[in-house]
């Protein structure tokens, strides 16, 4: 994984810090100029992306609802199979908007389970938490400020002894997958499974390929929205390592290819002009048009959703697709 290794030793947001520092070292100083799309989410991005959920065009929050909202009692069927108790733990859990649908109804049932939601937004998972308190007061919610990759890891190393420990299934909802490179996906889904124990499942959702229009439209509404989300990785940098990004002089451009089904967002300079990065003790130059490319967010086809499960050693159980057939959440058992 790109993910640079995080040292638990050391204060969580010192180390996140240095971690986005050594990312827009390199990525500004290669050709062409990149910059990972995890660095989109301090709490002004987070934001963002929680607004972005509910735009119109934003397809993709629409159709994962309603696949959860018409198979809520399937899934809690699947999760809580022989009547074990089980521990839903989602990574990038965010305003947990669809997860509440299911939180809901399992709360209906009275299932046994314990709700772990795990985000690298502090200001998201303190919401989202306080927001899961009011609704249901009773329920186990045990919330980590974490990035996805450690709170992989401490599931490996959990001290309760496999007979008793309940079955853990992971969410990793919203396409978030789409947002790595096929190599990141496929160590992200091994490193999941080799921490998981057979029984244990994953819920994860796929965006799926279909009319191009539909996509590039996804990632260009009209209010702005998306162009906002992507100018405040500028803002981020300027704050956090002292830089003097002009944002006006930026434009957001977004493509997507119907061949590899990846949608590629950038960063266009209007201009010639020259950034100083104070922290990194960097100046950055900008020809007229050039990009920084800010963002894969891959499109998916069945047999590659099912190529993944089998490389990562899962076995692709369950099929949940919309009645549109754009977006499919699917059930990986180890
Ligand atoms: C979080 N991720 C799945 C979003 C996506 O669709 O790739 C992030 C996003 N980027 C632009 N709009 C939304």
């Amino acid at each position: 994984l790109s993910m640079t290794k995080i040292d638990s030793s050391l204060n969580d947001s010192l180390v996140l810090q240095s971690d986005l520092a050594n990312e827009v070292g390199t990525g500004l100083t290669q050709t062409p100029k990149r910059l990972p799309s995890r660095f989109f989410y301090d709490d002004e991005g987070s934001r963002l992306f929680a607004e972005i959920m509910h735009l119109p065009e934003y397809y993709l929050t629409r159709s994962e609802y309603e696949i959860l909202d018409t198979n809520q009692a399937e899934l809690l069927r699947l999760f809580a199979a022989d009547g074990r108790p089980f521990e839903l733990i989602e990574l990038g859990a965010g305003d947990g908007l669809k997860t509440k649908i299911l939180l809901n109804h399992f709360w209906s049932q009275q299932a046994d389970f314990t709700y772990v939601p795990v985000d690298i937004s502090q200001a998201a998972i303190d919401n989202l938490t306080a927001d899961i308190r009011k609704k249901w007061p009773q329920l186990a919610i045990q919330p980590r400020h974490d990035d996805y990759f450690n709170a992989i890891e401490q599931l490996s190393n959990r001290s309760d002894s496999l007979q008793n420990r309940p079955r853990l299934v992971v969410l990793f909802l919203g396409s978030n997958i789409g947002n790595f490179s096929p190599t990141e996906a496929r160590d992200f889904f091994r490193q999941i499974s080799q921490s998981l124990q057979p029984g244990d499942l994953v819920l994860t959702g796929f965006d799926l390929q279909k009319h191009p229009a539909v996509i590039h439209a996804a990632y260009n509404d009209r209010q702005g929205l998306t162009r906002a989300f992507n100018l405040n990785l500028l803002r981020r940098i300027n704050r956090e390592l002292g830089a003097n990004f002009d944002l006006s002089a930026f434009d957001h451009y977004e493509m997507y290819h119907p061949e590899t089904g990846e949608a590629r967002s950038y960063l266009v300079s209007q201009k010639e002009q020259t950034v100083a990065i104070r922290d990194l003790n960097l100046t950055v130059p900008f020809g007229y048009g050039e990009i920084i490319h800010t963002e894969i967010s891959r499109k998916f086809t069945r047999e590659g959703i099912a190529q993944l499960a089998e490389q990562s050693g899962f076995e692709l159980t369950n099929w949940f697709t919309d009645c549109k057939h754009y977006f499919a959440d699917v059930i990986f058992r180890k």
